[in-house]
């Protein structure tokens, strides 16, 4: 029987050292190993094909996503870039049409440039699916949630959409986390992380990873991971093999901090909107309820007017919450995706979705939701 969660969070990967003892796995900081002669070695040849400490933390990232390998990257986007190396030009992608801006960037200003076609579309419409779907489709790129519009995208409708067309169902499970949402049971092929957020957990390391099932397939990433290099290092990977250790505990946490939140802002008279799956007014509710444990911490909302100049006052009228790109640690920060996070994709293509000028995203951390909430009515005050 498979363990709990919260269970494998704390010892998924976890073997203790057979030499000292030691209960944490050790930064094994060496490029290299000694060979007892020609092709006699202990299975670790050269750090950048595997090391000990990431191969721990590789095991890890498999068991917590219910998958039978992981690999582990330097960054969230060198986890993408490397699965998109086995692509050949005149291959195809279906993608969905809000995602971060550092993936619509490597999309359409790195792989375009290959051959390699996207199609950016709304994943919740299996007619806009089916319209691009052709011979040449090999990947669908979903996010969801995605970021930083909350989108929700239905893993198992798209699958059994696209299925018998040998297309790989990829999903970026950042913002959700396997404690919230398990991908390859929804039929997704493969799941993709920027560990740098909630599997890190504090903000102190990027990093990204992929994980599925296919042997096949994990052959090829793993020969390109090898080949490309652009590998997770052992201090890295040590930081993420604690860090997953209380993920559990961190999102529980999360998504009452997302409720508590949610729940102020929904309530105040100067927010315009608010974008959170958790609410039942969200369109992607229902599929969120079924596909998800829980809604998580992220939240986008805008204030009434949703202009620049107002986002900006009340993005620097905040205290407790910091100004700063990325999302996932323990403390809450606040971002302005049209001009951090999002600054990559056109304002014509991000206005469509919804990330206009006015648009404030919320990473909430862990701090106690009294806080929070103080800090932002201070902030709706000041403005
Ligand atoms: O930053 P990196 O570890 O390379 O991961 C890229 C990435 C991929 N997918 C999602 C959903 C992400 O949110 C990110 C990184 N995002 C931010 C830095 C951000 O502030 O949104």
């Amino acid at each position: 029987m498979q363990k709990g969660k919260g269970t494998r969070a704390v010892h998924a990967g976890v073997e203790h050292c057979p030499a000292t003892g030691a209960i944490m796995t050790p930064i094994y900081q060496t490029s290299t190993y000694v060979q007892d002669g020609v092709g006699n070695h202990k299975g670790y040849e050269y750090s950048r094909t595997l090391n000990p400490t990431r191969h721990a933390l590789e095991k890890a990232l498999a068991e917590l996503e219910g998958a039978k390998y992981g690999l582990a990257f330097g960054s969230g986007l060198a986890a993408m870039d490397n699965l998109m190396k086995i692509l050949k030009p005149g291959d195809e992608v279906i993608s969905t049409n809000d995602l971060y801006g550092g993936s619509y960037r490597l999309f359409t200003t790195v792989f375009q440039n290959y051959g390699i076609v996207f199609h950016f579309v709304d994943l919740s419409d299996m007619d806009a699916i089916k319209s691009v779907l052709n011979e040449n489709t090999k990947i669908v790129w979903i996010e969801t949630p995605t970021n930083p519009m909350m989108q929700i995208t239905d893993i198992k409708v798209v699958a059994e959409t696209v299925s018998g067309n040998d297309v790989i169902v990829c999903v970026d499970n950042t913002f959700a986390t396997p404690m919230l949402q398990q991908p390859l049971s929804e039929g997704a092929d493969l799941v993709m992380h920027s560990a740098t957020k909630y599997l890190g957990g504090h903000s102190d390391v990027v990093m990204g990873c992929l994980m599925l099932n296919d042997d096949e397939l994990d052959s090829k990433l793993r020969t390109l991971q090898n080949s490309c290099g652009g590998v997770a290092g052992p201090m890295d990977s040590f930081l993420v093999l604690r860090g997953i250790k209380t993920l559990h505990l961190r999102m529980q946490r999360h998504c009452e901090n997302g409720r508590s939140v949610v729940d102020f802002l929904n309530s105040h008279p100067m927010v315009e909107k608010v974008y959170w799956p958790g609410l039942p007014s969200h369109p992607g509710h229902d599929v969120a309820s079924r596909q998800m444990s829980g809604f998580g911490g992220m939240i986008s909302f805008t204030i009434k007017g949703d202009n620049l100049a107002t986002a900006n006052k009340f993005v620097e009228s905040v205290s407790l919450f910091t100004l700063a790109e990325s999302l996932g640690g323990v403390e809450s920060l606040i971002g302005h995706p049209a001009t951090m996070t999002h600054a990559a994709i056109p304002k014509d293509v991000r206005e469509k979705v919804g990330v206009t000028d006015g648009l404030i995203r919320l990473s909430l951390g862990v701090e106690d939701a009294e806080d929070l909430i103080a800090d932002l009515s201070k902030a709706f005050d000041l403005i």
